[in-house]
C-alpha cells in the first residue's frame, strides 16, 4: 500500500517534470509565423470526409513518463526547491496515515454508496451465506449488475468466482480474492496527466451534456494555476449561450486566460483563435471545452473532428490530450458513451465525474474492464478542489474500507 512518503515522492515527481517542462520551454522556439498561418487557414478543409492525420498518441506516450517510480536524487532535491513542496512534510506522529491515508479515507467518504452497494453488500451477503454455494454466487451476481458494474464484466467476475467454489474456498478467502479480482480489472498502474515536451500543452475536452466537462475544465485550471502554469479556457461550447458564460466564470474563479466568440460560431474557429493567442502569448496549457450535444451525433463527431483537424494545423502533435468525460450517475449509458467517443475520435484519457453520491460507481470497474484507455481524473464533488488524479488501488482500497475506518 502506498504510504505518505510514496505520495510525497509521486507528487515530487510531478512537480519536477513540470518545473523541467517549463524550463525547457522557455527557451523553445515560438509557433509557425503567420504567414505560415493565414496560409493553413486558408486550406482549411470544411468537407468533413477531410482525410485525418494519424493520432500521434503513440510517439507521446513514449516521450511521457506517468510512472512515479523513477526519480533520481537529484530530481528529488530540484523538485524539494520547488514551491508548495514544503506543505507536504509530514511529521513523524503523523506518519501512520499522513497526507495519503487522510485522502483516502475522505475517498472512501466520497464513494460511501457505491462502496455500501458493492463491498458492503456482498460482506453482508457472504456473511448470511457463511459458505461459497451456487447461491451466493447468484446474489453476488445480481449485486453487481445493481452497481452498475455492466453484465460482460460481471460475468467474467462470477465464472472467476466459481472456479474458486470448485476449489473449496472459504467465505473470507472469497472477498479476499474479490478485492484481488478487482485489483487485476483496474489495474495497479497510476496515469498522471503529464505535460508533453511542448509548449502549449492542448487538452481537449469531449463528452455528452452534462457529464461534467466544463466543471472538469475549472477544476482542472484551478490545478494548474496552483502549480504555476498559464491556462487558457477556450469556450468550443458554442451550442449554448450557457456554456459560454459558465466556462467565463471558471476562468474567473481560477485566474486563467478565457477566449470565446458568439453563440453559433465555428468551434473550429475559437479554437484555431486560442491556439494562435496560446502561441502568442507563451500560455502553458490550452483547455478546450467543446458541446456533447448538436442535432445528431454524426453531427457531433464531425464537428469534434473539424476541431481537431484544426488544432493540428497549428500544432501538428496537439491536441496532445483528448479526455472523454463521462458522469458515473448515468451507469451503463458512460459505457455506451465510451464506445461511441473512442470510436469516432483518438481518445487518450476518462475521466469519471460525480462518483460522490451515486451506487453506480461500478460503471468504472467496468469501463476499466472493457476499455484499455486509461481513466485520469475521477470527480467527487462540485467544489473547485474535487478533481482527483485516480489512482486504482486507492479506489479499491477505499472501497474494501471497513466503515469504522473511516475518519
Ligand atoms: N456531484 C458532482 N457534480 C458534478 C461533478 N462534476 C460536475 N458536476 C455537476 O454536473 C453538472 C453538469 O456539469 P457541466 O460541467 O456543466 O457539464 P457539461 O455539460 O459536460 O459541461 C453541474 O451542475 C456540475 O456542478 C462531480 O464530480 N460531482
Ligand atoms: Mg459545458
Amino acid at each position: 500500500m502506498l504510504n505518505s512518503l510514496d505520495a510525497k515522492i509521486c507528487r515530487e515527481v510531478e512537480l519536477f517534470m513540470i518545473f523541467f517542462w517549463k524550463k525547457k520551454q522557455d527557451t523553445s522556439t515560438p509557433g509557425p509565423s503567420a504567414a505560415e498561418e493565414a496560409q493553413e487557414t486558408s486550406s482549411l478543409p470544411s468537407a468533413p470526409d477531410d482525410q485525418e492525420t494519424p493520432a500521434p498518441n503513440s510517439t507521446l506516450a513514449d516521450q511521457r513518463s506517468n510512472d512515479g517510480s523513477l526519480v533520481s536524487a537529484e530530481q528529488a532535491t530540484l523538485a524539494e526547491q520547488l514551491p508548495g513542496t514544503q506543505e507536504l512534510e509530514t511529521t513523524d506522529s503523523e506518519k501512520p496515515r499522513g497526507l495519503f491515508g487522510r485522502l483516502k479515507a475522505a475517498l472512501s467518504q466520497r464513494i460511501r454508496k457505491t462502496r455500501e452497494e458493492i463491498v458492503g453488500q456482498i460482506k453482508a451477503a457472504i456473511k448470511a451465506a457463511g459458505k461459497v454455494d451456487e447461491n451466493l454466487l447468484e446474489r453476488i451476481e445480481e449485486i453487481l449488475i445493481r452497481a452498475d458494474v455492466g453484465a460482460e464484466t460481471t460475468l467474467k467476475i462470477i465464472e472467476e468466482m466459481r472456479e474458486f467454489e470448485a476449489r473449496g474456498v472459504s467465505a473470507d478467502e472469497l472477498i479476499e480474492n474479490f478485492k484481488q479480482q478487482l485489483l487485476r480489472i483496474v489495474g495497479t498502474e497510476k496515469h498522471l496527466l503529464s505535460p508533453p515536451p511542448e509548449r502549449p500543452w492542448v487538452i481537449l475536452f469531449v463528452g455528452v451534456n452534462g457529464t461534467g466537462k466544463t466543471t472538469t475544465i475549472g477544476k482542472l485550471a484551478a490545478e494548474f494555476g496552483a502549480k504555476g502554469l498559464r491556462c487558457l479556457l477556450v469556450a468550443g461550447d458554442t451550442f449554448r449561450a450557457a456554456a459560454i458564460e459558465q466556462l467565463g466564470i471558471w476562468a474567473q474563479r481560477t485566474g486563467a486566460e478565457f477566449l470565446a466568440k458568439d453563440m453559433g460560431a465555428d468551434p473550429a474557429g475559437v479554437a484555431y483563435d486560442a491556439l494562435n493567442k496560446a502561441i502568442a502569448e507563451k500560455i502553458d496549457v490550452v483547455l478546450i471545452d467543446t458541446a456533447g450535444r448538436l442535432h445528431t451525433k454524426t453531427n457531433l463527431m464531425e464537428e469534434l473532428k473539424k476541431v481537431v483537424r484544426v488544432v493540428k494545423k497549428i500544432i501538428p502533435n496537439a491536441p496532445h490530450d483528448t479526455l472523454l468525460v463521462l458522469d458515473a450517475t448515468t451507469g451503463q449509458n458512460a459505457i455506451q458513451q465510451a464506445r461511441v467517443f473512442t470510436e469516432a475520435i483518438p481518445v487518450t484519457g476518462l475521466v469519471m465525474t460525480k462518483l460522490d453520491g451515486t451506487a453506480k460507481g461500478g460503471v468504472l470497474i467496468g469501463i476499466r474492464n472493457l476499455f484499455s484507455i486509461p481513466v485520469v481524473k475521477i470527480g467527487v464533488g462540485e467544489g473547485i478542489d474535487d478533481l482527483r488524479d485516480f489512482d486504482p488501488k486507492e479506489f479499491v482500497d477505499a472501497l474494501f474500507e471497513e466503515p469504522e475506518e473511516i475518519s
